[in-house]
């Protein structure tokens, strides 16, 4: 069951991309509260619109297809694109070129701040015993990570050149619950993930941020001190889930590249062709 809203600004229109997928979803119904009309687009099915919410199922790479997409829109939450390690193509045109329309699409309607889904697999290759900040240079894990990187970038450009803010998110594991030992580290709970996007959209100042998207887990990699600005608090912790993960799960062999790196299982996957 939703929670009550967090009281703060109401928008006028909000852009949700990715809106068919898993972290989409559950973001669907909560943004609603947050705004009179909810945009929702995707490429797979997004079912039948509520009140309130307006449908423009769009492929990224489509130029013209995004440029309407961000017509009269206060802000946007861009979930859309792959968000898993795969093929260079589809990463290419979703994560790449489809961020890229996304910015233009922002300039050229003056749409004035941005919410990414950007990855903790932006830093996949930093160690399970280091505490990165949000300073932390990129160390990709992968094709997808990279990709991600690309929008930080890409971000931080038409920050400086056109004062368009983005708080880039690097996502750890947005799950209902942890599921395994590295997610008792990467683990965001649902409330946690809305309390992060609505504090990205909301900061009086963003300018161009990054802040990871992690509960308030005691053995976390990452320091959020960097995006104090952002006024992002966690509330929910993986601590009670920890004894049923490891009774049931076998500590992993120390030589195993998916309990050094904070990229888990990214860090091996691929390459696909
Ligand atoms: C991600 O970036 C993925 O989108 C998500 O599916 C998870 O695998 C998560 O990272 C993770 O690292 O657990």
């Amino acid at each position: 069951m939703l929670k009550t809203p967090i009281t703060v600004q109401r928008f006028r229109r909000l852009l949700l991309t990715g809106a068919a997928g898993g972290l989409g979803r559950e973001l669907r119904a909560r943004l609603k509260r947050y705004c009179d009309a909810l945009r929702l687009s995707d490429v797979a099915d997004l079912g039948a619109a509520a009140e309130g919410e307006e449908l423009m199922p769009a492929p990224l790479q489509d130029k013209a297809a995004v440029l309407d997409l961000l017509r009269d829109v206060d802000a946007v939450v861009h979930l859309g694109g792959v968000s898993t390690e795969q093929p260079w193509q589809p990463i290419l045109e979703a994560n790449i070129v489809g961020v890229y329309h996304l910015y233009e699409a922002a300039r050229k309607h003056d749409v004035r701040r941005i919410v990414l889904a950007s990855s903790n697999h932006v830093c996949g290759f930093y160690r399970q015993d280091e505490v990165i900040d949000t300073r932390a240079p990129p160390r990709p894990d992968g094709l997808y990570g990279l990709s991600k990187a690309f929008g930080e970038n890409l971000s931080r450009l038409y920050y400086d050149r056109y004062g368009i803010e983005t708080a880039c998110m690097r996502l750890g594991s947005a799950f209902p619950q942890p599921k395994d030992r590295r997610m008792l580290a990467t683990w965001m709970s649902y409330d946690d993930l809305e309390r992060l996007v609505v504090a990205c959209l909301t900061a009086p100042v963003v300018g161009h941020s990054v802040v990871y998207g992690v509960s308030d887990n005691p053995r976390r990699w990452y320091d959020n001190t960097g995006a104090s600005h952002i006024g992002y608090r966690p509330h929910d912790s993986s601590e009670p889930y920890r004894a049923a993960i490891e009774a049931s799960q076998p500590p992993p062999d120390r030589d195993d590249p998916t309990a050094i790196f904070q990229g888990g299982a990214f860090v091996r996957t691929g390459p696909f062709e």
